[in-house]
């Protein structure tokens, strides 16, 4: 039996989870899965509601039949005595909270994190002291611009917020797809936020950087400069969340039992590969599936193909802080894996979808001030400054205090303290005694120390030099383009060339020609030739070098498109059939399932849906698929002349003519040949051209490969 993205689900969900009762459609009961995935300890189980056979209730919990309004006779007006009708509507009125200030656009999963090792030796955090210790983990992913309902593919740097529900309390590493940050103290935030979210004239552009006050910003700060390269390159446009980096950005602490302190800087690693887009699939994509990347996710998820990461720390002295030419209190800065290498610590897998959005996704709040014994802050400004920003984005979200008793954000450790009251209060204090110090409840809640309740303690070697107070900036940040050229001297050419395109664009899109010229000068300040290449697009005379920073230097694992992705799990192949060739449907069928026991998804199109066929030529496009396949028997849809009333006109050459512009992989069978022609594609890399008298294992052998190239990169032109 071939394999479709449906069966595909199914049948690893299966297989992943012996008998989940995950189903959708059909009228088919969404249910809480019963079965445990690894790491998964139940915890919200006891929160969780099913509706299934049960009858309607108020929220009091008085059984009603609510589908009519009470009414003065059955034409008659509608009485204020109704309490179902007004408990309804004032439920229904008040359902939505405030969304996310920034990172309002997101998704998430449930899943786990293993420690490699016992790593009590550099560390006293709890879910690091012993080899395999599993402690359960929700990752949220989000963009930072877009509102909760714009696009997925916006280009933007990625959230990539992780709260590891310890035994020792949560802990949250509230990070980014980029090592980097745009500023330096946090006291710039909101100037950073009001230039990039939409103009607040008209609130345009929707999640894009590509207007005057973005640019403008972004050309008097030269501080953001360095992530901006990076938000510029693939990084700005992932394939999907599985296909992304996470990194901690700034520099913490460990500190182990003994109080000595190492500084560290996380990384989590894509065990998926680093994937991207190129900008004008992104921009196709936002409008046929603004919901590309939480649905990647959740089917790879379903499916059992779980995500997973490989985390490690970048482990320094204290005495480290200046060595290496930056400060490790800057947060524009990140540490050349040449000077410090990663070491592994860890692997985090994501293995479960939430079950309501809204209780689990919208209402987790994160907070870098959620932190555990063994850990300590950096000194770093900006991450001061976030340690207040986030409780307080919570108490205005939440409209009260007790947001951490919220099951997704609560810890699975007891919670005791003299904190009382506050709207929606979910527990019973059952002691009046809400204060310390007290004799009348034997002195309890006690006071941990090191030893006794293990209390979190500060690194006991942080130190204040004997300065004076200044409202300034350290001389050691000020240096702001070294470090985004050795990030642009590192990737490939094309990936270059996607910089330059996309500053083309984005500056295309700014009115204000001073800010153009202004931008261009920052990045001469990094790349001469950069700065010219965008000169170029707008008629602007070349800059001179402004050689200042200019350097040679290179640094390994920035570049999104260096590596073949290692795996194509869950990657999705488009198959062309023609429901009017029987033989092209069973051609499909076989490549389908040939392509299923590699691990990627396949979606078999026909003209309309028979049995065998997954989707419509009208309702599929090039950027759903990671790579496309056409199969014999297909040669009269590609004719100029074949017009067709199911489809748009052209719809089938479209695909393989958008899948050849955007870099993927092209298989063609027999006749489908006819596809290339009505193309203009001939043979290039990536390019697959077979008989009729094909062999499969060698297409799918071919094919895997072109899927882990993910983008041929000579399709591309460069200047
Ligand atoms: Fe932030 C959310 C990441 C600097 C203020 N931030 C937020 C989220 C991520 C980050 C991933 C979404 C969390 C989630 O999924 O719910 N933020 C970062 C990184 C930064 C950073 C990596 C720099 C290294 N942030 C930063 C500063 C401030 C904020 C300097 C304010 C001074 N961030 C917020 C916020 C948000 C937020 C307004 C919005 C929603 C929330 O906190 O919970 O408080």
């Amino acid at each position: 039996m071939r394999q479709s993205i449906i069966t595909a689900v199914l049948l690893n969900a299966l297989i992943a989870r012996a008998a989940c009762p995950f189903m959708d459609g059909n009228g088919e009961e969404l249910k809480r899965r019963t079965v445990k995935v690894a790491g998964d300890d139940g915890f919200l189980d006891q929160f969780t509601v099913d509706d299934t056979d049960v009858y309607t209730t108020t929220d009091s919990g008085t059984p009603v039949t609510d589908h009519n309004s009470l009414k003065a006779g059955a034409r008659g007006p509608t009485l204020l005595e109704d309490f179902v009708l007004r408990t309804k509507i004032t439920r229904f009125d008040h359902e939505r909270v405030p969304e996310r200030a920034v990172h309002a656009r997101g998704a998430a999963a449930h899943g786990y994190f293993e420690s490699y090792a016992d790593w009590s030796n550099v560390t006293a955090a709890s879910f690091l002291g012993a080899a395999q210790k599993q402690t359960p983990v929700f990752l949220r992913f989000s963009t930072v611009a877009g509102s909760r309902g714009s696009a997925d593919l916006a280009r933007d740097v990625h959230g990539f917020a992780v709260r590891f529900y310890t035994d020792a309390g949560n802990y949250d590493i509230v990070g980014n797809n980029v090592p980097v940050f745009f500023l330096q103290d946090a006291m710039q935030f909101p100037d950073l936020i009001h230039a990039v979210k939409p103009q607040p004239n008209h609130e345009m552009p929707q999640a894009a950087t590509a207007h005057d006050t973005a640019w403008d910003f972004f050309s008097q700060n030269p501080s953001t400069m360095h992530t901006l390269l990076w938000a510029m390159s693939g990084h700005g446009i992932p394939r999907s969340y599985r296909h992304i980096d996470g990194f901690g950005v700034h520099t913490f602490r460990f500190v182990n039992d003994e109080g000595n302190s190492k500084l560290v800087k996380y990384h989590f690693k894509t065990k998926q590969g680093l994937a991207s887009l190129v900008w004008s699939e992104a921009l196709t994509l936002n409008g046929q599936n603004p919901d590309f990347h939480r649905a990647d996710l959740f089917e790879a998820i379903e499916s059992g193909n779980f995500p997973e990461w490989e985390v490690g720390v970048q482990i320094m002295e204290e005495s480290d802080v200046l060595r290496w030419g930056i400060d490790l209190l800057d947060p524009t800065k990140f540490v050349p894996v040449e000077k410090v290498p990663i070491t592994p610590i860890g692997k985090m897998v994501l293995n479960r979808n939430t079950a309501n959005y809204f209780a689990e996704t919208e209402q987790a709040m994160y907070s870098p001030g959620h932190l555990v014994r063994g850990i300590d802050f950096s000194d770093d400004p900006l991450l001061q400054g976030r340690l207040f920003s986030y409780v307080d984005t919570q108490l205005n979200r939440n409209g009260g205090p007790n947001f951490e008793q919220i099951p997704i954000n609560r810890p699975r450790v007891p919670v005791h303290n003299n904190n009382r009251d506050g709207a929606g209060q979910q527990m019973i204090p059952f002691n009046k005694i809400a204060y310390g110090v007290n004799t009348l409840n034997g002195g309890s809640p006690k006071q941990a120390n090191q030893n006794e309740g293990k209390g979190f303690f500060t690194a006991p070697a942080r130190r204040v030099v004997d300065a004076a107070y200044v409202r300034d900036i350290s001389p050691t940040f000020l240096d702001y383009w070294t470090q985004p050229r050795l990030f642009f001297n590192s990737l490939v050419p094309a990936e270059q060339q996607m910089v330059v395109n996309a500053v083309r664009f984005e500056l295309a899109k700014v009115g204000s020609v001073d800010v153009r010229k202004a931008s261009i000068a920052q990045l001469n300040k990094i790349s001469n030739d950069l700065a010219k290449r965008v000169a170029l697009a707008f008629g602007l005379e070349a800059p001179a070098p402004d050689a200042k920073y200019y350097h040679n230097s290179t640094t390994a694992g920035v570049s999104a498109f260096r590596n073949p992705l290692p795996t194509i799990a869950a990657l999705k192949v488009g198959i062309l059939a023609s429901t009017s060739s029987k033989s092209s449907l069973a051609q499909a069928a076989a490549l389908a399932e040939a392509l299923a026991a590699k691990g990627a998804f396949t979606v078999i199109i026909g003209e309309y849906i028979v049995d065998g066929v997954d989707q419509t030529y009208a309702a599929s496009d090039a950027v759903h698929f990671d790579g496309v396949i056409a199969v014999d028997g297909t040669k009269g849809l590609f004719g100029l002349k074949t017009a067709s009333s199911l489809y748009p006109n052209q719809r089938p050459a479209s695909i393989i003519r958008d899948s050849f512009l955007y870099g993927k992989p092209v298989g063609v069978i027999g006749d489908a040949k006819e596809g290339l022609s009505a193309c203009s594609i001939e043979a290039a890399p990536g390019i697959y051209i077979n008989d009729a008298t094909y062999d499969v294992g060698k297409i799918i052998d071919q094919f895997e490969q072109g899927l882990k190239t993910f983008k041929f990169l000579d399709r591309f032109a460069l200047d």
